[in-house]
């Protein structure tokens, strides 16, 4: 089957021009103008532009939490993902201290095979180090994990210093990367004992428990690791100016640095947190926490400048029954936020429209940074001969308001109710076949396939 675009936009990381293109079967075979018609359908895009179908590198699908398991499972958060143009998503296996990793990824396996709407791959979390684990990070590489993640914080996954020391050297050898959740566990630890003390319990406690130089100091500790260990690094979800500092720091020092941000940090404030209102507060309980204004222009001004490589969600999901778990106890409250199924339609209107971030800025920290940095590039995250068909058909000139009613993933609020987008998704194509079409998802059954990745090319 073969399936032409025609008289739309290509967006690559490079640019925007007037091409068409051709896809035979799941591939790209040809991009340009004045191709030769030999298809067998032809697919009316004029007006519209056309991204590499978008790669959400952090999601929490089907994950055990404080007590509970997020909303969204594979296939429900899978298919809000291509909902939202989201044509790829890599989670984190997450086995649990003293389970082998291949455990892990077992398990992961049977929550995600045959239940994903989109493309998937796993990070693997390390949180636990001993000789068996070391032994088995080869194996991770050829089951086609790349990356791996490591906590400084939650007791139940952080690894301390010695630890992630010896980690980092031994991916270093492997070829590998990994990501890093950046938070001072311990004074964070004390700050929550003092809240309590003082029966300060609402949702309001939570941001000033984990303040954003907590974070900056677990950012510089982690690239003092990495700078030892010789590795490079993921800063995963950072939020605020002062960790960036710290990345800047550690670049000047010679260190490769790759940094990911969140459509939570860039377009939401501290605010959420400061009303009487425990609902309204607890849903946009996250760690680390949203920050104050000044630190999302810091993030803005680091995206345009090329400061940080990706934007992806941490979508971890939970519904305002779970998050009510926390009345009384803000320590008690599910952390996590949804975002899956928004990021495209966002930082396109909220950066790209309001001349933010360039529209090939975009297409670099939604499509083709991700594809370079988890080892997928390019049969994702371009549109050019050989790469997957996974096409992103945006219309600039339509315009909605996000609504939890209108969204699919399994919660029952959106962090981004009431924000007014500037165009929107009119088609998301997977592997060359129509996945979404105006607002609906075509498949009934799962066509998402597991991706075996390759090594870090950015
Ligand atoms: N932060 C969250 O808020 N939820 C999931 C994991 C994380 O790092
Ligand atoms: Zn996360």
């Amino acid at each position: 089957m073969r399936t032409l675009f025609l008289g739309g936009t290509v967006v690559s990381g490079n640019g925007a021009k007037r091409a068409d293109i051709l896809v035979e079967n799941e591939k790209v075979v040809a991009v340009g103008r004045n191709l030769p018609n030999a298809a067998d359908r032809i697919v009316d895009v004029e007006g519209c532009l056309l991204f590499p179908g978008f790669i959400d590198a952090h999601t929490h699908f089907d994950l055990d939490v404080c007590n509970t398991t997020t909303a969204d499972d594979f296939y429900t958060g899978s298919r809000a993902a291509i909902h939202g143009g989201t044509t790829t998503v890599i989670d984190f296996a997450c086995p649990n201290k003293g389970e082998s990793l291949q455990y892990g990824l077992d398990l992961w396996h049977q929550k995600a095979d045959g239940k994903t709407f989109c493309d998937y791959g796993f990070h693997m979390t390390i949180d636990d180090w001993n000789e068996s684990i070391r032994a088995e990070l080869k194996t991770m590489f050829a089951r086609g994990i790349s990356s791996f993640k490591m906590y400084m914080t939650y007791p139940a996954m952080m690894v301390g210093d010695r630890d992630m020391y010896w980690a980092l050297k031994e991916l270093k050898s492997l070829g590998g990367i990994c990501g890093v959740h950046c938070e001072n566990a311990g004074v964070i630890d004390g700050m929550i004992a003092e809240k309590k003390a003082a029966g300060e319990l609402s949702p309001a406690s939570h941001p000033l428990t984990r303040p954003p130089y907590l974070e900056a100091e677990a950012v510089s500790r982690l690239l003092r690791i990495a700078e030892a260990a010789d590795c490079p690094v993921v800063i995963v979800h950072l939020t605020n100016a002062e960790a960036l500092k710290e990345v800047e720091h550690a670049r000047k020092r010679g260190q490769k640095v790759y940094v990911e941000t969140c459509p939570q940090y860039l377009l939401l404030d501290e605010s959420v947190y400061f009303t009487e209102d425990y609902s309204q507060a607890a849903r946009y309980v996250c760690a680390p926490p949203i920050r104050s204004t000044e630190h999302q222009d810091a993030l803005w001004k680091a995206l345009r400048r090329g400061d940080i490589q990706t934007i992806s969600t941490d979508h971890c999901s939970f519904t305002l029954q779970q998050k009510d778990a926390g009345r009384g106890d803000f320590t008690a409250i599910p952390g996590g936020l949804p975002g899956v199924e928004t990021r495209g339609e966002l930082i396109y209107s909220y950066g790209v429209a309001k001349r933010r971030i360039s529209i090939q800025n975009m297409c670099r920290l939604l499509s083709e940074n991700p594809a370079r940095l988890y080892g997928l590039f390019p049969r994702k995250g371009i549109l050019k001969p050989g790469s997957d068909a996974d096409i992103v058909i945006y219309d600039p000139g339509a315009s909605h308001v996000i609504r939890t009613d209108d969204c699919i993933a399994n919660v029952d609020y959106n962090p981004y109710e009431g924000f007014v987008t500037s165009g929107g998704i009119r088609e998301v194509w997977l592997r060359g076949r129509k996945a979404v079409e105006n607002g609906r998802v075509l498949d009934e059954t799962p066509q998402g396939k597991y991706l075996v990745r390759g090594k870090c090319s950015l």
